[in-house]
Protein backbone atom coordinates (compact mmCIF):
# COMPACT_ATOMS: atom_id res chain seq x y z
CA UNK A 1 0.00 0.00 0.00
CA UNK A 2 1.64 3.07 -0.92
CA UNK A 3 1.67 5.78 1.54
CA UNK A 4 1.36 9.39 0.86
CA UNK A 5 3.40 11.91 2.62
CA UNK A 6 1.10 15.18 1.93
CA UNK A 7 -2.46 14.73 3.32
CA UNK A 8 -4.70 13.52 0.65
CA UNK A 9 -7.35 15.44 1.76
CA UNK A 10 -5.57 18.77 1.39
CA UNK A 11 -4.43 18.06 -1.97
CA UNK A 12 -8.12 17.05 -2.39
CA UNK A 13 -9.09 20.77 -1.19
CA UNK A 14 -6.50 22.41 -2.75
CA UNK A 15 -7.66 20.53 -6.24
CA UNK A 16 -11.66 21.68 -5.55
CA UNK A 17 -10.44 25.06 -5.64
CA UNK A 18 -8.91 24.72 -9.18
CA UNK A 19 -11.09 21.73 -10.77
CA UNK A 20 -14.04 23.68 -12.57
CA UNK A 21 -11.79 26.13 -14.33
CA UNK A 22 -9.42 22.94 -15.08
CA UNK A 23 -12.21 21.56 -16.97
CA UNK A 24 -12.91 24.27 -18.55
CA UNK A 25 -9.53 24.96 -19.84
CA UNK A 26 -9.18 21.75 -20.53
CA UNK A 27 -12.34 21.39 -22.88
CA UNK A 28 -11.76 24.41 -24.32
CA UNK A 29 -8.23 23.75 -25.90
CA UNK A 30 -9.57 20.52 -26.86
CA UNK A 31 -11.86 22.06 -29.17
CA UNK A 32 -9.11 23.97 -30.87
CA UNK A 33 -6.82 21.35 -31.37
CA UNK A 34 -9.84 19.27 -32.43
CA UNK A 35 -9.72 21.76 -35.01
CA UNK A 36 -6.46 20.95 -36.19
CA UNK A 37 -6.92 16.91 -36.36
CA UNK A 38 -5.32 16.55 -32.41
CA UNK A 39 -7.22 14.49 -29.66
CA UNK A 40 -6.27 16.17 -26.91
CA UNK A 41 -7.56 13.19 -25.07
CA UNK A 42 -4.68 10.70 -26.76
CA UNK A 43 -2.03 14.22 -26.13
CA UNK A 44 -2.86 13.32 -22.46
CA UNK A 45 -2.34 9.55 -22.57
CA UNK A 46 0.65 9.98 -23.59
CA UNK A 47 2.13 12.84 -21.20
CA UNK A 48 0.39 10.68 -18.68
CA UNK A 49 3.14 7.70 -19.68
CA UNK A 50 6.09 10.33 -19.36
CA UNK A 51 8.19 9.81 -16.25
CA UNK A 52 11.67 11.66 -15.22
CA UNK A 53 14.02 10.79 -12.74
CA UNK A 54 14.76 12.72 -10.06
CA UNK A 55 18.25 13.59 -8.74
CA UNK A 56 18.76 12.44 -4.68
CA UNK A 57 21.61 15.34 -4.62
CA UNK A 58 19.15 17.89 -6.50
CA UNK A 59 16.82 17.83 -3.05
CA UNK A 60 19.16 19.43 -0.82
CA UNK A 61 19.67 22.75 -1.41
CA UNK A 62 22.83 23.11 -3.36
CA UNK A 63 26.05 25.92 -4.29
CA UNK A 64 28.78 26.95 -5.90
CA UNK A 65 32.77 26.93 -5.31
CA UNK A 66 32.20 30.63 -3.69
CA UNK A 67 29.79 29.42 -0.78
CA UNK A 68 26.43 27.41 -0.19
CA UNK A 69 23.34 29.24 1.46
CA UNK A 70 21.28 25.82 3.18
CA UNK A 71 17.92 26.64 3.49
CA UNK A 72 15.46 25.74 6.16
CA UNK A 73 14.37 21.45 6.62
CA UNK A 74 17.66 20.63 4.67
CA UNK A 75 17.61 16.47 4.45
CA UNK A 76 20.27 15.11 6.62
CA UNK A 77 20.93 11.78 4.50
CA UNK A 78 18.91 9.49 1.97
CA UNK A 79 16.44 8.36 3.78
CA UNK A 80 15.05 12.14 4.28
CA UNK A 81 15.98 12.65 0.03
CA UNK A 82 13.61 10.05 -0.23
CA UNK A 83 10.86 11.41 1.56
CA UNK A 84 11.21 14.77 -0.30
CA UNK A 85 10.95 12.69 -3.64
CA UNK A 86 7.51 10.79 -2.46
CA UNK A 87 6.43 14.58 -1.74
CA UNK A 88 7.97 15.67 -5.48
CA UNK A 89 6.03 12.33 -7.26
CA UNK A 90 2.67 12.56 -5.15
CA UNK A 91 1.68 16.24 -6.34
CA UNK A 92 3.39 15.94 -9.76
CA UNK A 93 2.63 12.43 -10.85
CA UNK A 94 5.77 12.08 -13.05
CA UNK A 95 8.34 11.07 -10.90
CA UNK A 96 8.45 7.52 -9.75
CA UNK A 97 12.06 7.38 -10.16
CA UNK A 98 15.02 8.70 -7.74
CA UNK A 99 18.60 8.76 -9.10
CA UNK A 100 20.95 8.06 -6.20
CA UNK A 101 24.86 9.07 -6.18
CA UNK A 102 27.59 7.13 -4.33
CA UNK A 103 29.03 7.62 -1.79
CA UNK A 104 26.80 10.33 -1.07
CA UNK A 105 23.71 7.98 -0.88
CA UNK A 106 25.79 5.25 -0.20
CA UNK A 107 23.54 3.19 3.01
CA UNK A 108 21.97 -0.39 3.41
CA UNK A 109 20.49 -1.13 0.13
CA UNK A 110 17.88 -3.39 1.49
CA UNK A 111 17.02 -0.65 3.75
CA UNK A 112 17.05 2.03 0.40
CA UNK A 113 14.89 -0.18 -1.12
CA UNK A 114 12.34 -0.50 1.42
CA UNK A 115 12.32 3.62 1.71
CA UNK A 116 11.60 3.85 -1.87
CA UNK A 117 8.66 1.21 -1.85
CA UNK A 118 7.03 3.13 1.03
CA UNK A 119 6.14 5.52 -1.62
CA UNK A 120 6.25 3.45 -4.64
CA UNK A 121 9.58 4.86 -5.78
CA UNK A 122 12.00 2.65 -8.13
CA UNK A 123 15.86 3.78 -8.51
CA UNK A 124 16.85 4.94 -12.13
CA UNK A 125 20.40 5.16 -12.92
CA UNK A 126 23.22 4.67 -10.73
CA UNK A 127 25.89 7.70 -10.53
CA UNK A 128 29.31 7.17 -9.64
CA UNK A 129 31.54 9.67 -8.04
CA UNK A 130 35.00 9.65 -8.86
CA UNK A 131 35.52 13.70 -9.34
CA UNK A 132 36.00 13.77 -5.69
CA UNK A 133 37.97 12.11 -2.79
CA UNK A 134 36.08 10.01 0.10
CA UNK A 135 36.64 9.80 3.86
CA UNK A 136 39.30 6.82 3.89
CA UNK A 137 40.08 6.65 0.10
CA UNK A 138 43.97 4.98 -0.51
CA UNK A 139 44.56 6.71 -3.81
CA UNK A 140 43.23 10.38 -4.68
CA UNK A 141 41.84 11.84 -7.81
CA UNK A 142 43.72 15.02 -7.90
CA UNK A 143 45.02 13.85 -11.20
CA UNK A 144 42.50 11.92 -12.53
CA UNK A 145 40.44 8.62 -12.19
CA UNK A 146 39.41 6.26 -14.75
CA UNK A 147 42.27 7.43 -16.94
CA UNK A 148 44.86 8.89 -14.26
CA UNK A 149 48.48 8.05 -15.01
CA UNK A 150 49.09 5.18 -12.19
CA UNK A 151 47.41 2.28 -12.24
CA UNK A 152 46.28 2.03 -8.49
CA UNK A 153 43.63 4.92 -8.56
CA UNK A 154 42.51 3.73 -11.72
CA UNK A 155 41.76 0.64 -10.68
CA UNK A 156 40.09 2.10 -7.56
CA UNK A 157 38.17 3.84 -10.16
CA UNK A 158 37.06 1.12 -11.69
CA UNK A 159 36.41 -1.08 -8.41
CA UNK A 160 34.07 1.73 -7.35
CA UNK A 161 31.68 1.74 -10.32
CA UNK A 162 31.53 -2.07 -9.60
CA UNK A 163 30.03 -1.54 -6.22
CA UNK A 164 27.81 1.03 -7.99
CA UNK A 165 26.37 -1.67 -9.87
CA UNK A 166 26.19 -4.12 -7.15
CA UNK A 167 24.28 -1.20 -4.73
CA UNK A 168 22.42 -1.01 -8.15
CA UNK A 169 21.70 -4.68 -8.15
CA UNK A 170 20.00 -5.09 -4.61
CA UNK A 171 17.84 -2.00 -5.44
CA UNK A 172 16.37 -2.42 -8.88
CA UNK A 173 18.52 -0.05 -10.70
CA UNK A 174 19.49 -1.21 -14.72
CA UNK A 175 21.61 1.26 -15.76
CA UNK A 176 24.65 2.97 -14.72
CA UNK A 177 25.91 6.89 -15.77
CA UNK A 178 29.70 7.48 -15.45
CA UNK A 179 31.03 11.19 -15.58
CA UNK A 180 34.63 11.98 -14.63
CA UNK A 181 36.08 14.80 -14.14
CA UNK A 182 39.06 13.68 -15.46
CA UNK A 183 41.44 16.30 -17.98
CA UNK A 184 43.94 18.32 -17.82
CA UNK A 185 44.69 22.31 -16.74
CA UNK A 186 48.22 23.29 -18.43
CA UNK A 187 48.89 22.26 -22.33
CA UNK A 188 51.41 19.68 -21.71
CA UNK A 189 49.89 18.41 -18.87
CA UNK A 190 48.83 15.10 -20.61
CA UNK A 191 49.42 12.77 -23.67
CA UNK A 192 45.61 12.95 -25.32
CA UNK A 193 45.53 9.61 -26.60
CA UNK A 194 47.26 8.17 -23.78
CA UNK A 195 45.38 9.50 -21.69
CA UNK A 196 41.92 8.46 -23.56
CA UNK A 197 43.57 5.23 -24.00
CA UNK A 198 43.25 4.67 -20.39
CA UNK A 199 40.40 6.14 -19.94
CA UNK A 200 38.84 3.46 -22.62
CA UNK A 201 40.72 0.23 -20.82
CA UNK A 202 39.32 1.13 -17.32
CA UNK A 203 35.43 1.62 -18.94
CA UNK A 204 36.02 -1.40 -20.85
CA UNK A 205 36.60 -3.12 -17.33
CA UNK A 206 33.61 -1.38 -16.11
CA UNK A 207 31.41 -2.60 -18.99
CA UNK A 208 32.72 -6.22 -18.73
CA UNK A 209 30.75 -6.28 -15.20
CA UNK A 210 27.34 -4.86 -16.49
CA UNK A 211 24.55 -7.42 -16.13
CA UNK A 212 23.13 -8.52 -19.63
CA UNK A 213 20.09 -5.85 -18.87
CA UNK A 214 21.55 -3.45 -17.99
CA UNK A 215 22.94 -0.13 -19.77
CA UNK A 216 26.00 2.38 -18.88
CA UNK A 217 25.46 6.06 -19.81
CA UNK A 218 28.48 7.89 -20.16
CA UNK A 219 28.13 11.77 -19.84
CA UNK A 220 30.21 14.28 -21.85
CA UNK A 221 31.26 17.23 -20.74
CA UNK A 222 33.20 20.58 -22.12
CA UNK A 223 34.71 21.76 -19.34
CA UNK A 224 35.01 21.90 -15.33
CA UNK A 225 36.30 20.96 -12.78
CA UNK A 226 39.32 20.79 -15.29
CA UNK A 227 40.21 23.81 -17.43
CA UNK A 228 42.00 23.40 -20.13
CA UNK A 229 41.35 19.71 -21.73
CA UNK A 230 38.43 17.30 -20.23
CA UNK A 231 38.72 13.19 -21.52
CA UNK A 232 35.51 12.63 -22.09
CA UNK A 233 34.79 16.64 -23.44
CA UNK A 234 31.94 16.83 -26.57
CA UNK A 235 28.95 14.40 -27.34
CA UNK A 236 31.84 12.70 -30.85
CA UNK A 237 34.15 11.87 -27.89
CA UNK A 238 31.21 10.53 -25.86
CA UNK A 239 29.99 8.35 -29.01
CA UNK A 240 33.46 6.80 -30.20
CA UNK A 241 33.46 5.79 -26.56
CA UNK A 242 29.81 3.95 -26.93
CA UNK A 243 30.89 2.29 -29.92
CA UNK A 244 34.19 1.25 -28.20
CA UNK A 245 32.40 -0.18 -25.48
CA UNK A 246 29.67 -2.17 -27.10
CA UNK A 247 25.56 -2.44 -27.27
CA UNK A 248 24.98 -1.78 -23.29
CA UNK A 249 26.71 1.47 -24.15
CA UNK A 250 25.08 4.92 -24.74
CA UNK A 251 25.94 8.83 -24.70
CA UNK A 252 23.97 10.75 -21.81
CA UNK A 253 23.39 14.32 -22.59
CA UNK A 254 23.61 16.89 -19.93
CA UNK A 255 22.15 20.48 -21.94
CA UNK A 256 24.64 22.37 -19.64
CA UNK A 257 27.55 20.31 -20.78
CA UNK A 258 27.98 21.97 -24.35
CA UNK A 259 29.05 25.66 -24.84
CA UNK A 260 26.64 28.54 -25.24
CA UNK A 261 24.78 28.25 -27.89
CA UNK A 262 25.37 24.91 -29.07
CA UNK A 263 22.78 23.27 -31.21
CA UNK A 264 22.02 20.40 -28.76
CA UNK A 265 18.64 18.79 -30.35
CA UNK A 266 21.07 18.38 -33.47
CA UNK A 267 23.18 16.02 -31.42
CA UNK A 268 20.40 14.52 -30.17
CA UNK A 269 19.59 13.79 -33.62
CA UNK A 270 22.70 12.74 -34.70
CA UNK A 271 23.19 10.41 -31.43
CA UNK A 272 19.76 9.17 -32.02
CA UNK A 273 20.46 8.53 -35.88
CA UNK A 274 23.27 6.00 -34.85
CA UNK A 275 21.39 4.03 -31.91
CA UNK A 276 23.49 5.73 -29.12
CA UNK A 277 21.45 7.79 -27.09
CA UNK A 278 20.74 6.96 -23.69
CA UNK A 279 19.22 9.80 -21.69
CA UNK A 280 19.33 13.05 -20.58
CA UNK A 281 20.24 15.09 -17.47
CA UNK A 282 17.61 18.09 -18.17
CA UNK A 283 18.54 21.69 -16.46
CA UNK A 284 19.48 24.96 -17.98
CA UNK A 285 21.95 27.20 -18.71
CA UNK A 286 23.06 30.79 -19.76
CA UNK A 287 26.97 30.63 -19.54
CA UNK A 288 28.32 27.15 -18.28
CA UNK A 289 27.20 23.99 -16.34
CA UNK A 290 24.69 26.47 -14.28
CA UNK A 291 22.18 23.18 -13.29
CA UNK A 292 19.54 26.07 -13.39
CA UNK A 293 15.87 24.46 -13.68
CA UNK A 294 14.82 22.98 -16.90
CA UNK A 295 13.20 25.36 -18.99
CA UNK A 296 13.89 28.32 -16.79
CA UNK A 297 15.76 30.43 -19.30
CA UNK A 298 15.38 28.69 -22.91
CA UNK A 299 12.54 26.87 -22.56
CA UNK A 300 12.45 26.80 -26.65
CA UNK A 301 15.61 25.00 -26.69
CA UNK A 302 13.81 22.61 -24.03
CA UNK A 303 10.92 22.20 -26.72
CA UNK A 304 13.46 22.08 -29.85
CA UNK A 305 15.00 19.00 -27.91
CA UNK A 306 11.70 17.08 -27.68
CA UNK A 307 10.95 17.89 -30.93
CA UNK A 308 13.72 15.58 -32.30
CA UNK A 309 12.55 13.20 -29.62
CA UNK A 310 8.60 13.22 -30.70
CA UNK A 311 10.32 13.02 -34.36
CA UNK A 312 12.55 9.90 -33.49
CA UNK A 313 10.12 8.26 -31.46
CA UNK A 314 7.62 8.49 -34.12
CA UNK A 315 10.56 6.25 -36.42
CA UNK A 316 11.11 3.81 -33.79
CA UNK A 317 8.59 2.82 -31.04
CA UNK A 318 11.10 1.22 -28.90
CA UNK A 319 13.12 3.99 -28.40
CA UNK A 320 13.17 5.17 -24.40
CA UNK A 321 15.71 7.58 -23.33
CA UNK A 322 16.24 7.97 -19.68
CA UNK A 323 15.21 11.14 -18.68
CA UNK A 324 16.59 12.67 -15.52
CA UNK A 325 17.32 16.12 -14.13
CA UNK A 326 20.36 16.72 -12.75
CA UNK A 327 20.32 20.79 -10.93
CA UNK A 328 21.38 22.70 -8.30
CA UNK A 329 19.20 24.73 -6.18
CA UNK A 330 20.69 27.19 -4.06
CA UNK A 331 18.44 30.13 -3.96
CA UNK A 332 14.84 27.81 -4.14
CA UNK A 333 12.98 25.39 -2.16
CA UNK A 334 14.63 22.14 -4.03
CA UNK A 335 11.36 20.46 -3.92
CA UNK A 336 9.65 23.15 -5.67
CA UNK A 337 11.96 23.78 -8.24
CA UNK A 338 12.34 20.15 -9.36
CA UNK A 339 8.31 19.81 -9.32
CA UNK A 340 7.89 22.83 -11.69
CA UNK A 341 11.15 21.22 -13.04
CA UNK A 342 9.65 18.08 -14.01
CA UNK A 343 6.29 19.77 -15.26
CA UNK A 344 8.48 21.89 -17.60
CA UNK A 345 9.63 19.10 -19.14
CA UNK A 346 6.65 16.88 -19.49
CA UNK A 347 5.36 20.12 -20.88
CA UNK A 348 7.75 20.19 -23.71
CA UNK A 349 7.16 16.86 -24.48
CA UNK A 350 3.91 17.90 -25.14
CA UNK A 351 4.10 20.27 -27.29
CA UNK A 352 6.28 18.93 -29.12
CA UNK A 353 3.53 15.92 -29.62
CA UNK A 354 1.51 18.86 -31.12
CA UNK A 355 3.77 19.33 -34.37
CA UNK A 356 2.29 18.63 -37.82
CA UNK A 357 4.48 15.95 -38.99
CA UNK A 358 3.15 15.63 -42.12
CA UNK A 359 2.87 19.21 -42.88
CA UNK A 360 6.56 20.06 -41.46
CA UNK A 361 8.21 17.36 -43.18
CA UNK A 362 6.02 18.69 -46.54
CA UNK A 363 7.53 21.94 -45.97
CA UNK A 364 10.55 20.46 -45.36
CA UNK A 365 10.89 18.80 -48.99
CA UNK A 366 9.38 22.17 -50.53
CA UNK A 367 11.86 24.30 -49.31
CA UNK A 368 9.61 26.09 -47.32
CA UNK A 369 11.50 27.02 -44.76
CA UNK A 370 8.75 29.87 -42.95
CA UNK A 371 5.95 26.92 -43.40
CA UNK A 372 8.10 24.40 -41.75
CA UNK A 373 9.28 26.76 -38.62
CA UNK A 374 5.65 27.77 -38.34
CA UNK A 375 4.83 23.91 -37.35
CA UNK A 376 6.72 24.26 -34.56
CA UNK A 377 6.27 27.53 -33.58
CA UNK A 378 2.47 26.61 -33.57
CA UNK A 379 3.15 23.85 -31.24
CA UNK A 380 5.76 25.57 -28.82
CA UNK A 381 3.19 28.49 -28.69
CA UNK A 382 0.14 26.09 -27.71
CA UNK A 383 -0.70 26.34 -23.58
CA UNK A 384 -0.78 22.99 -23.33
CA UNK A 385 -1.20 23.74 -18.88
CA UNK A 386 -4.69 22.13 -18.96
CA UNK A 387 -3.53 18.66 -20.36
CA UNK A 388 -0.26 18.43 -17.81
CA UNK A 389 -2.80 20.00 -14.78
CA UNK A 390 -4.79 17.23 -16.08
CA UNK A 391 -3.21 14.42 -16.19
CA UNK A 392 -2.02 15.18 -12.38
CA UNK A 393 -5.19 15.46 -11.08
CA UNK A 394 -6.70 11.96 -12.67
CA UNK A 395 -3.60 10.25 -11.12
CA UNK A 396 -4.52 11.89 -7.92
CA UNK A 397 -1.66 14.61 -8.08
CA UNK A 398 -1.86 18.60 -7.77
CA UNK A 399 -3.58 20.53 -10.22
CA UNK A 400 -2.02 23.81 -8.78
CA UNK A 401 1.64 22.11 -7.80
CA UNK A 402 3.05 25.13 -5.96
CA UNK A 403 -0.11 26.32 -4.31
CA UNK A 404 -0.43 22.55 -3.19
CA UNK A 405 2.62 22.15 -2.09
CA UNK A 406 2.72 25.63 -0.04
CA UNK A 407 -0.62 25.05 1.52
CA UNK A 408 0.93 21.79 2.90
CA UNK A 409 3.59 23.66 4.42
CA UNK A 410 5.85 20.23 4.38
CA UNK A 411 8.97 22.50 4.51
CA UNK A 412 7.36 23.94 7.60
CA UNK A 413 7.15 20.69 9.02
CA UNK A 414 10.48 18.87 8.18
CA UNK A 415 11.88 22.11 9.56
CA UNK A 416 10.82 21.37 13.18
CA UNK A 417 12.46 17.93 13.06
CA UNK A 418 15.57 18.31 10.61
CA UNK A 419 18.13 20.49 12.40
CA UNK A 420 19.57 24.10 10.94
CA UNK A 421 22.70 23.52 9.10
CA UNK A 422 25.39 26.18 9.38
CA UNK A 423 25.92 28.22 6.31
CA UNK A 424 29.34 28.39 4.86
CA UNK A 425 30.75 25.30 3.25
CA UNK A 426 31.04 25.67 -0.65
CA UNK A 427 30.15 23.13 -3.44
CA UNK A 428 27.13 21.36 -5.13
CA UNK A 429 25.80 19.29 -1.93
C1 LIG B 1 28.68 16.84 -13.70
C2 LIG B 1 27.28 16.31 -13.44
C3 LIG B 1 27.20 14.81 -13.34
C4 LIG B 1 26.91 14.53 -11.89
C5 LIG B 1 27.21 15.77 -11.21
C6 LIG B 1 26.45 15.96 -9.94
O1 LIG B 1 28.63 18.23 -13.90
O2 LIG B 1 26.41 16.82 -14.38
O3 LIG B 1 26.07 14.32 -14.00
O4 LIG B 1 27.51 13.42 -11.41
O5 LIG B 1 26.88 16.78 -12.15
MN1 LIG C 1 24.83 15.67 -15.23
Amino acid sequence: MTEYIIDKSTVEAENAKQEANLRADYDSLGERLDRRGISIDAIKAKVSQFNIAVPSWGVGTGGTRFARFPGKGEPRDIFDKIEDCAVIAQLTQATNTVSLHIPWDRADPNRLKQAASRFNLGFDAMNSNTFSDAKGQLQSYKYGSLSAADAPTRQQAIEHNLECIEIGKTIGSRALTVWVGDGSNFPGQVNFATQFERYLDSAKAIYAALPDDWRIYTEHKMYEPAFYSTVVQDWGTNYIIAKELGDKAYCLVDLGHHAPNVNIEMIVSRLAQFGKLGGFHFNDSKYGDDDLDAGSIDPYRLFLVFNELVDIETRDANFHPAHMLDQSHNVTDPIESLMLSASDVQRAYAQALLVDRKGLSEAQDANDPLTATQHLRTAYRTDVEPILAMSRFEKGGAIDLLGTYRAAGYRQKVAEIRPEVAAGSSGIV
